[in-house]
This record gives C-alpha cells, sequence and structure tokens, in this order.
C-alpha cells in the first residue's frame, strides 16, 4: 500500500529559515523515493490566496485555506511541508485539529527578530523599522510562539544540514 500521508507545519518569522530548510528537506524525502508535496507563499499566496494581504484577518483566512489544502494532499498519502509565518496561535490549532494530531508535526523555526532582521534577505525588516511596510510581522504585527511545538530548530548559529537533520531524526523517532 502507498506511503501515509503526514504535514510538516513549519512556523516562524519571515527569514527565519522555514522554507530553506523545507526546501532542503523536499530534496532528501524526494531522494529517499517518498512522495512529497511543499505549499509555500510562491505557490498559495500568488495564486489561491493572491486575494488575501497581510491584515489579520487575511492571515487568518491565510492559513484556513493552507490547512484545507494541506488536509488533502495529506489525505492523497503525501508528506506535505507547509512553510508560511502562521503567527496565531489559534490558526496553528485548528490545522492540527483538522488534519489529526497524529498526522500533524509542528516545527517552530526559532530565530530571534534581531537574528532575521539582520539577515534580512528581500529589505523587508529595513522597510518595516522604517514604517514602509505596515503590520509586519515581529515589527508591528504579532508572532505568537508555539507553546507546545513538536521540534523547535534554533536556526541562528545552525547550518540547513544540521536543521535537516533535526527534522528528519524527529520523523523517524516518531
Ligand atoms: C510579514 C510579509 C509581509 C508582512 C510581505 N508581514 O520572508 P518572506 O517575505 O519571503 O516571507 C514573508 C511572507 C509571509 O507570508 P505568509 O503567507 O507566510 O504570512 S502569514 O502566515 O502571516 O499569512 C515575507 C512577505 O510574505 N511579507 N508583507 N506585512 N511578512
Amino acid at each position: 500500500l502507498g506511503q501515509q500521508g503526514q504535514v510538516l507545519w513549519f512556523t516562524g518569522l519571515s527569514a527565519s529559515g522555514k522554507s530553506t530548510i523545507a526546501v532542503e528537506l523536499e530534496w532528501v524525502l524526494l531522494e529517499q523515493g517518498k512522495a512529497v508535496y511543499r505549499l509555500d507563499g510562491d505557490n498559495i499566496r500568488c495564486g489561491l490566496n493572491r486575494d488575501l494581504d497581510f491584515s489579520a484577518e487575511d492571515r487568518l483566512e491565510n492559513i484556513r485555506r493552507i490547512a484545507e489544502v494541506a488536509a488533502l494532499f495529506k489525505d492523497a498519502g503525501l508528506i506535505t511541508l507547509v512553510s508560511f509565518i502562521s503567527p496565531y496561535r489559534e490558526s496553528r490549532e485548528f490545522a492540527r485539529n483538522l488534519i489529526g494530531k497524529e498526522y500533524f508535526k509542528e516545527i517552530y523555526v526559532k530565530a530571534d527578530i534581531e537574528t532575521c532582521a539582520q539577515r534580512d534577505p528581500k529589505g523587508l525588516y529595513k522597510k518595516a523599522l522604517a514604517g514602509e511596510i505596515k503590520d509586519f510581522t515581529g515589527i508591528s504585527a504579532p508572532y505568537e510562539e508555539p507553546e507546545e511545538a513538536d521540534l523547535v530548530i534554533d536556526t541562528k548559529d545552525k547550518t540547513v544540514e544540521e536543521s535537516v537533520a533535526l527534522v528528519l531524526r524527529m520523523l523517524n523517532n516518531s
């Protein structure tokens, strides 16, 4: 029979490393012959959710739809990697309950705001600090830290490979 689907839900600030880890993990799992699919801003916020902005209301709706899509991919038997800030605990709880606790792993990609603002790969923190982007997570919009994450990865002083290894170890132990 086919593979059991599951959802690996990465949450964390912009520039914390969520997508970098998810992309690398996707390669490793594909090389293991697993069926994997990755949901991120590029394929969701530019398509299905292009009507949504970064207000609290729209972020809740963004994550609600993503949870519904992830549940479908999981039902189809895929290891589904989800990488969005998902700043609200309520949203992540919704996703966990919808997908089912046994199929859902919450991975907190933790890097403090100073580290993220220093990385600033797209110059968004600079703009947010200058007041040019409103409602920016960690600066002028909230990020509710996970309290019961299945895994916490502090990316401040870890390589991508080390972070991926932590996720693989969690998967092998569960
Ligand atoms: C946070 C923003 C914002 C605001 C644009 N706040 O580092 P990035 O660029 O590539 O990832 C961020 C992405 C966040 O979208 P999500 O769908 O993950 O957010 S949420 O889960 O809260 O709905 C960032 C960019 O979009 N971006 N404006 N105001 N991040």
